[in-house]
């Protein structure tokens, strides 16, 4: 099929999966057309099957805020006919969806069938604001399919946007060929040179990731064990986050390594992962460790009790209880068969549950059914 994917190209969860979800699309002979306003944060090199439209957004001076939406949908209809799409992909409701719907009434009688992935914010933050709440339930309804990624965020959909539509849970994925338990290599033993134990976490860094909380957990797991902590990504709450490690005392102990391309190594070369957001409709990120081989301590909240199993692949704890956190990760770093028995799970669940083989033919169901319709 022709397929077309609008999504966030940066470092958000959303714009990962769609990215991610379009690569395994052209291995599967697909031919994928991202239409975005910059290339895909994890778009690094040329693949076959794939191709990249640019979205320009002309401002002039009436204008203070340039129409994007605008430019989206004219750039959206212009490539469905160039390239013939049989369907439009959209990740992330504002404001794509109210675009491809601007698309495809323009093709009007041409069809150009849509379908609108939810992925958390999009419903629970953004979209919820009265603001943009009617032209997000609007956009939504006008979808030819609707899928959410767990069953939180569609029954948050239902509840928040009483929306009159069907809505498809499709689980995020993660390619278990790419994320790979530890090989022994080197990273490791960069990182933690007299082979202390290693945390991560890895966001956006914005308030929901609750950021300043890895750093409190952190400050008393390495009270009682050696470890570093690896702070990967960026965003507003990471100077906070500093401030609270000089604070603590444990600033050299705390790297922060910004935006990174090398996620996969840097997860695997680690012993724990730390996630204790505000909210997640899904929480890709404790996903890809768990892939690793990587136990998870996240939150209790969203969608995240359909990914980890307390007590399975990683712990479930209240949201900001730092100290039931730091609770668990030093009885699963104190405790190495455990540690090693869990992240063995951990990556089992990702196999059986999420992996890219059992999610993408789900995706390619739906497209052939939405296409297929008059
Ligand atoms: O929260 C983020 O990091 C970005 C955000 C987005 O929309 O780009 O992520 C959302 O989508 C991800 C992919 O489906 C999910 O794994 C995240 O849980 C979700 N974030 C929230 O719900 C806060």
């Amino acid at each position: 099929m022709r397929i077309g994917i609008t999504c966030y190209p940066t470092y958000g969860g959303s714009g990962i999966v769609a990215t991610e979800l379009g690569k395994e699309l052209a291995e599967r002979n697909h031919e994928v057309h991202f239409i975005t306003y910059a290339p895909p944060m994890r778009l690094d090199q040329a693949v076959d099957n794939i191709h990249f439209h640019e979205v320009e957004v002309r401002s002039y001076p009436l204008f203070d805020h340039p129409p994007y939406t605008l430019a989206l949908a004219t750039r959206m209809a212009e490539v469905a006919v160039q390239q013939k799409l049989d369907v439009l992909h959209c990740h992330y409701a504002i404001p794509h969806s109210v675009s491809a719907y601007l698309a495809k009434s323009m093709l009007r009688p041409k069809p150009l069938p849509v379908v609108t992935t939810l992925h958390g914010t999009d419903i629970t933050l953004v979209g919820a604001d009265r603001s943009y709440l009617p032209i997000t339930r609007f956009s939504i309804e006008q979808s030819d399919g609707v899928t959410s990624v767990s069953n939180f965020l569609r029954d948050a959909t239902f509840s928040t946007f009483s929306v009159r539509c069907s809505i498809e849970v499709i689980y995020n994925f993660v390619n278990c060929d790419l994320y790979l338990p530890h090989s022994g290599g080197g990273l490791r033993h960069c990182i933690a040179p007299g082979g202390e134990k290693i945390l991560i976490h890895v966001s956006n860094f914005r308030p929901v990731k609750r950021p300043m909380d890895v750093v409190e957990v952190y400050s008393r797991v390495q009270k009682e064990i050696p470890s570093v902590l690896l702070m990967v990504g960026d965003g507003p709450e990471r100077s906070n986050a500093e401030w609270l490690a000089r604070e603590r005392g444990v600033e050299k102990k705390v790297h922060f390594l910004g935006k990174r391309d090398d996620i996969g190594e840097l997860i695997s070369a680690s012993h724990l992962l730390l996630l204790p957001s505000e909210t997640e409709s899904f929480g890709l990120v404790a996903l890809e460790a768990m892939a690793c081989e990587v136990p998870v301590i996240v939150s209790r909240v969203g969608g995240l009790p359909e990914v980890v199993e307390d007590g399975v692949e990683g712990f479930l704890v209240e949201p900001r209880n730092v100290e039931e956190m730091a609770r668990r990760a030093l009885e699963l770093l104190g405790d190495e068969r455990r540690l090693r028995d869990m992240g063995r799970r951990a990556r089992r669940t990702a196999r059986e549950r999420f992996c890219a083989s059992k999610i993408i033919p789900l995706y390619e169901a739906l497209y052939a059914r939405i296409a297929g319709a008059p």
